[in-house]
């Protein structure tokens, strides 16, 4: 699941895997999930996210390949939100090559940049996230996608991958045109 900050991914996602039954890897919850334990990575990382910055490629991989590593028996995965950038692509693309594996496809969610700080706002009211509370730092998230993230798609564009979805809409109608890309595969 590709798309901007707030684009829904991980709304989608969660859908996802209760109709399909597949493992969800989201890097954002991964990363969270460090901070809340107060791992030293997590510290790395808070201080990063908190300024809406991208945390570096290494780590997000790291934890990416231990994950892939305990679900061998997994039907399939969701990578939501990773990659951000084109060397962690690369870097995916490595690592499922050396498990006879491939990415099936990119779905990437479209909506404007608006939509995108007024639904990260909302959330942010009761999220406790520090990287929604704050319009400045919704603006960088969305300016490190655009000079980081938004290369990806052409990434997976020139393997025929990316499948590019209208991401406005009721979470339903958004829904139903993913899961009519995911028939395809
Ligand atoms: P993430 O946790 O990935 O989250 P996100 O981009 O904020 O949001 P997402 O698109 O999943 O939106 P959601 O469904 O929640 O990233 C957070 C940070 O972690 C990054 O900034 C970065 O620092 C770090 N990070 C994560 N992965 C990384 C990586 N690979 N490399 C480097 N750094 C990484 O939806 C947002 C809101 O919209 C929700 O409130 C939802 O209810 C609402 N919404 C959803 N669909 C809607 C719809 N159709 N209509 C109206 N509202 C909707």
């Amino acid at each position: 699941m590709f798309g901007p900050p707030g684009a829904g991914k991980g709304t989608q996602s969660q859908k996802l895997i209760e109709k399909y039954g597949l493992i969800h890897l989201s890097t954002g919850d991964l990363l969270r999930g460090e901070i809340t334990q107060g791992t030293a990575l997590g510290l790395e990382a808070k201080k990063l996210m908190d300024e809406g910055l991208l945390v570096p490629d290494a780590v997000v991989i790291g934890m990416i390949s231990n994950k892939l590593d305990a679900n061998k028996s997994a039907k399939g995965f969701i990578f939501d939100g990773f990659p951000r950038t084109v060397a962690q692509a690369a870097a995916l693309d490595e690592l499922l090559a050396s498990k006879s594996s491939q990415i099936s496809g990119m779905i990437a969610l479209e909506v404007n940049d608006d939509e995108l700080e007024h639904r990260l706002l909302l959330r942010g009211k009761d999220s406790g996230r520090a990287d929604d509370a704050n319009p400045g730092i919704i603006r960088k998230r969305i300016k490190e996608y655009n000079d980081k993230t938004a290369p990806v798609a052409d990434f997976y564009k020139k393997q025929n991958k990316l499948k590019s979805i209208n991401g406005i809409g009721s979470i339903d109608e958004i829904f139903g045109a993913i899961t009519g890309v995911i028939a395809a595969y």
